[in-house]
C-alpha cells in the first residue's frame, strides 16, 4: 500500500524522540546529531529499529537540522544519504516490511525570515529545496516538516516540497503554552494555509506534553478536512544532575495520546523525551482502534500571520481604500513609490473596523508585479489583517500570493476560460480563497438566473482544478443603479439565489452609488439589503460613518453583538470622537502621525522622518527618552498581555532603530558610546540564535550596549567578555535540550569568576524551575522580560 492509501484507512503510527536517545548513547554536547549518521550508523539504525519494533509505521531519518545553512553541500548530501540508509537498513532487518515508511525530517533553519530576520523568503525556499531534493534522491517515502514555530518559514518549507516532489508531505508545528506559534499564528491560521497548499497531514509536535497540547489539537480537528497528527513531548523537560529528563511515563503518555485519537487524530507519535517504550505503550493502548472518519469542514477561511477570518453570518468587512481608482493623491503616492502612504491607509482602515484589506496598486505603465509584491510585503509586516490581492494581472497575482504570509483572498477570477486557467492553478498551489465574478466571455448577464448559471459553470471548472466549494466566493457584481434602475435588484436577487445554493458571496458595494449624491447613504442601504439576502463579505469604505453604522446596527439586531457592547462603543465614539478622528472627519489617512505612533505601528521610514523633524524642537536624548522608549514600552506591554505578537514587537523595534539612527548624528559624542554593557551569547553546541537576536535588538533599543558573542560560544569566552566589558548582566540562550548542560556549565563558571554578575537565561526548552536548577539568577520567557530584568539590575546600582 502507498502511504497515502494507508493513511486513508488506518491509524498511522509515527516514531518518537531521536536527539535525547542519541545523547543517552553518548552524543557529546556540541556535535550535530546528524553527523552520527556517518560516524555511528549502528546507533542510529538501532534507534530506528527499536521504534519499528514498537509499532511505528513511519520512521523519521536523522535529518532534522540538515540544511545547507548549517552544513556544506557535500556534507549535507553525504549525511542525508547516510541518514536514509540507516533508516532503510532498520526496515530491511524486519521480517515483514509492508507499511513501513521513511520520512525526510525537516526542522527549522534556526534563522528568522525577513523582515524580522535576515533570511529572505526565497532564500529559505531554496535552502529547503536543496534538502528535499537530496531526500528524494536518497529515496524517502515522504517529507515530514516539523517543529516549525513560524508560519512564514513553514510556508517556505511546504512550497519547497511542492516545487520539488509529489511525495506526501506532513507538516507539524510547535505551539507554546498560549496555543500560538512563536510568531503568533493560531491553529486555525495554520490549518487554513497548510490545507490550502495541499499538505497530506498537518498537526502539532514538540514543546508540550499530550495533555497541554490537547486544546490546540482540538482546534486543528475543528477546522481541518485532512488527517491531523500529534507528536507531543513526554511532558516538559527538567534538569537532574546535569541531565535533561522528561516526566511523563510511557503508560501515562499512551493514555493521553490515545484520548487524542478518540477526538479524531489519525496519526500519532512522540517528540522530545519519548522513547521506544512510549511508542510501544501507545501502540498497545491503541491497537484495536481505527481512526474516526474525517468530516468535511465547510468553513471558508483566509488568514494572516496571526489569525484566520471565517466567513460567517455577518458579512466580513473588506476595506476598499488601497485602490488608486478615482484618487489623485493615491496615484501620486504609487508613482513616487511612497509605500508609507499605502501602509498608513491600511492601518487607518484597520482602525476604522476593516477585517480584511483589499490591495490594488494597478496603474497603467507601472511594473505591477513588483509594486504589488512590495506593497504586500510591507503591509503584512505592519498589519495582522488578512489581505485580498486585487489585480487582473496573473503574473502580479502569482508574485504577491507567493510571498503572502498566510492564505489570501484572490480578487479575482471569473467565468472566462482564460482567466480560470490562469488563476485556479495559483489558488491550488499557494492556497487562497478565490473571489469569482459572475461574468464570462459574453459579459455580465442581465438576469440573476444567468449569473447563477455562470457561477455553477465556474464551480465545475474549479472542482476540476481541485478547488473546494468553500474556497470559492462568488461576486454577482454590484453595478451602478443610477445607470440602470434594476441593477441593484438583480444583484440582490443573485446573492439570494447563490446563498440558497450553499455558496458564499461578496460584493464591491460602493460601485452601486456612482453618480449619485450622498453615496454613503446609498451604499449603506444596499449593504443592509445584501446582508439580508445572505451576503458573506463586502468590499466597503470603512471610513464611512453611514456604512459602519449600518454594520454595527445589523450586528446588534441580528443577535451577533453581546449586550450590544460593540454598538454602544461605536455610538459613543460618534458622539465624542477622539481628537484624531475630529481632525480629519474620518475621510482620509493624511493624519499628523507622531513619532510614538510611527514606532508603535512599526513604520520605519516615517519613524526616521519624524525623529529628524523633532530635532528642531528637542534634544536627541529627549527624543529617545520622551518619545522612543515610551512608545516601545507601550508595545512591550501589549506583547506581555498577548495583544501584540512577536513580529509587531520586532517591527516596532526596527522603527525605533530608524529613529535612533536619525538622531544619532546629533548626539553629543560622550553619549554615543554610552549604554549599560550587556553580554549575550547562545551557549556552546547551540547554533540556533533567533531568540538571542531578538533580545539583542530590543536591548539596544532600550539603550543597552550589547556585546553579542554569537552562537556556539564556549563558557570561557563568556567569562572573558564579562571581564573586558564590565557587564553586570549576562544573557544566555539555548534552543535545544542537548545544550542545556553547556548552559549550566557557563552559569556556574560565571558565578565562580564573577559572583556579583547576574545571569538571565531563556530559550524554547527552558522554564523558570529549570533555570533555577541550573543556577541562573533569572529566567526570561521572552525578549521583553530580559529587558525588564536588565533594567532592574542596573537601576539597583
Ligand atoms: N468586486 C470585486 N472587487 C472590486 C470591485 C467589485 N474591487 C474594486 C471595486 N469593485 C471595489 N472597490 C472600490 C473602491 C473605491 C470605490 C468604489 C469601489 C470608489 N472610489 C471613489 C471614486 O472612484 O469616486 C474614490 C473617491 C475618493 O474617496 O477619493 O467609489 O465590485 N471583487
Amino acid at each position: 500500500m502507498t502511504l497515502r492509501e494507508y493513511l486513508k484507512a488506518n491509524l498511522l503510527r509515527l516514531d518518537g524522540g531521536m536527539g535525547t536517545l542519541l545523547q543517552a548513547a553518548g552524543l557529546p554536547v556540541g556535535v550535530a546529531p546528524e553527523k552520527w549518521n556517518e560516524t555511528h550508523p549502528d546507533v542510529v539504525t538501532k534507534i530506528h529499529l527499536d521504534y519499528l519494533l514498537a509499532g511505528a509505521n513511519v520512521i523519521s531519518a536523522n535529518t532534522f537540522g540538515l540544511n545547507t545553512l548549517s552544513f556544506s553541500k557535500d556534507d549535507a548530501e553525504r549525511l542525508v544519504f547516510a541518514a536514509v540508509r540507516n533508516a532503510r537498513k532498520a526496515i530491511a532487518s524486519l521480517s515483514r516490511q509492508e507499511n513501513r515508511f521513511v520520512a525526510l525530517d525537516i526542522g527549522p533553519t534556526g534563522r528568522m525570515l525577513a523582515p524580522y530576520g535576515d533570511l529572505s523568503f526565497e532564500d529559505a525556499v531554496s535552502v529547503f529545496k536543496e534538502t528535499v531534493a537530496l531526500g528524494v534522491k536518497a529515496g524517502v517515502d515522504l517529507v515530514f516538516i516539523e517543529t516549525m514555530n513560524d508560519i512564514y518559514e513553514t510556508k517556505a518549507a511546504l512550497l519547497a516540497v511542492k516545487e520539488t516532489t509529489d511525495l506526501p508531505v506532513f507538516v507539524s508545528n510547535a505551539y507554546g503554552v498560549d496555543g500560538r506559534l512563536m510568531t503568533g499564528a493560531s491553529p486555525a491560521a495554520m490549518v487554513a494555509l497548510l490545507e490550502g497548499m495541499g499538505a497530506d497531514a498537518i498537526g502539532v509536535n514538540c514543546s508540550l506534553g499530550p495533555k497541554a497540547l490537547a486544546p490546540t489539537v482540538k482546534e486543528y480537528l475543528r477546522y481541518a478536512s485532512i488527517p491531523v497528527l500529534a507528536k507531543p513531548n513526554a511532558g516538559l523537560p527538567r534538569v537532574e544532575n546535569g541531565r535533561t529528563v522528561y516526566d511523563v511515563s510511557p503508560d501515562e503518555f499512551a493514555a493521553e495520546v490515545a484520548s487524542l485519537v478518540d477526538l479524531g487524530v489519525r496519526s500519532i507519535g512522540g517528540c522530545c523525551g519519548t522513547t521506544p517504550a512510549h511508542i510501544a505503550a501507545l501502540t498497545e493502548k491503541t491497537k484495536d482502534r481505527s481512526p474516526l472518519p474525517i468530516e468535511e469542514k465547510t468553513d471558508t477561511l483566509v488568514s494572516s500571520y496571526t489569525h484566520a477570518v471565517a466567513f460567517g453570518d455577518l458579512p466580513v468587512l473588506i476595506g476598499e481604500r488601497i485602490n488608486p481608482t478615482g484618487k489623485k493623491r493615491f496615484k501620486e503616492a504609487l508613482l513616487a513609490r511612497d509605500i508609507g502612504y499605502i501602509l498608513n491607509e491600511g492601518l487607518s482602515e484597520e482602525k476604522a473596523g476593516a477585517e480584511i484589506l483589499d490591495v490594488n496598486v494597478g496603474l497603467p505603465d507601472i511594473d505591477e508585479a513588483a509594486l504589488l509584491t512590495e506593497t504586500v510585503r510591507e503591509l503584512q509586516a505592519v498589519t495582522a489583517l488578512p489581505l485580498q490581492i486585487d489585480t487582473a494581472n496573473p503574473d502580479a497575482m502569482e508574485a504577491a500570493l507567493r510571498i503572502y504570509n498566510g492564505k489570501a483572498l484572490i480578487n479575482s477570477a471569473n467565468g472566462k476560460k482564460e482567466t480560470m486557467d490562469k488563476i485556479f492553478p495559483l489558488a491550488r498551489k499557494y492556497g487562497g480563497t478565490v473571489i469569482a465574478l459572475t461574468l464570462d466571455e459574453s459579459g455580465i448577464p442581465d438576469a440573476a438566473e444567468a449569473r447563477v448559471a455562470i457561477a455553477e459553470r465556474i464551480m465545475e471548472t474549479a472542482t476540476a482544478y481541485g478547488i473546494k466549494k468553500k474556497d470559492i466566493i462568488f461576486d454577482p457584481l454590484a453595478l451602478t443603479v443610477s445607470a440602470d434602475k434594476n441593477a441593484a435588484a438583480v444583484t440582490l436577487q443573485t446573492v439570494k439565489m447563490l446563498t440558497e445554493r450553499g455558496y458564499r458571496t461578496s460584493l464591491g458595494v460602493s460601485n452601486v452609488s456612482f453618480g449619485l449624491p450622498q453615496r454613503d447613504a446609498v451604499n449603506a442601504s444596499f449593504f443592509l439589503l445584501a446582508a439580508e439576502n445572505g451576503l458573506s463579505a463586502a468590499i466597503i469604505n470603512p471610513y464611512s460613518v453611514d456604512m459602519m453604522r449600518a454594520y454595527r446596527t445589523l450586528a446588534a439586531l441580528k443577535g451577533k453583538d453581546e449586550s450590544c457592547a460593540q454598538y454602544i462603543a461605536f455610538a459613543e465614539r460618534l458622539v465624542s470622537p477622539t481628537l484624531d478622528e475630529k481632525k480629519d472627519n474620518g475621510k482620509s489617512n493624511a493624519k499628523a502621525e507622531s513619532l510614538g505612533t510611527a514606532i508603535e505601528k512599526g513604520l520605519r521610514a516615517l519613524a526616521g522622518e519624524k525623529a529628524k523633524e523633532l530635532l528642531n524642537t528637542l534634544l536627541p536624548m529627549e527624543i529617545l527618552q520622551n518619545e522612543v522608549i515610551p512608545a516601545l514600552d507601550r508595545v512591550g506591554v501589549g506583547f506581555e498581555r498577548k495583544t501584540v505578537y512577536l513580529p509587531q514587537l520586532l517591527m516596532s523595534a526596527e522603527a525605533a532603530a530608524a529613529a535612533f539612527e536619525a538622531v544619532k548624528e546629533a548626539l553629543p559624542s560622550k553619549d554615543k558610546e554610552k549604554g549599560k554593557p550587556f553580554v549575550l551569547a547562545t551557549v556552546k553546541g547551540d547554533i540556533h540564535d533567533i531568540g538571542k537576536n531578538i533580545v539583542r535588538l530590543l536591548l539596544e533599543n532600550y539603550g543597552f550596549h550589547v556585546y553579542d558573542l554569537g552562537r556556539d560560544v564556549p563558557p570561557e569566552k563568556v567569562v572573558a567578555a564579562v571581564g573586558e566589558t564590565g557587564a553586570r548582566v549576562v544573557g544566555l540562550s539555548a534552543l535545544m535540550t542537548t545544550t542545556v548542560p553547556a548552559m549550566e556549565k557557563t552559569v556556574r563558571l560565571l558565578h565562580k569568576e564573577f559572583p556579583a554578575v547576574k545571569v538571565v537565561v531563556g530559550g524554547a526548552v527552558l522554564n523558570r524551575e529549570y533555570a533555577e536548577r541550573i543556577g541562573a539568577d533569572a529566567y526570561a520567557a521572552d525578549a521583553m522580560e530580559t529587558v525588564r530584568y536588565a533594567e532592574e539590575i542596573y537601576s539597583k546600582m
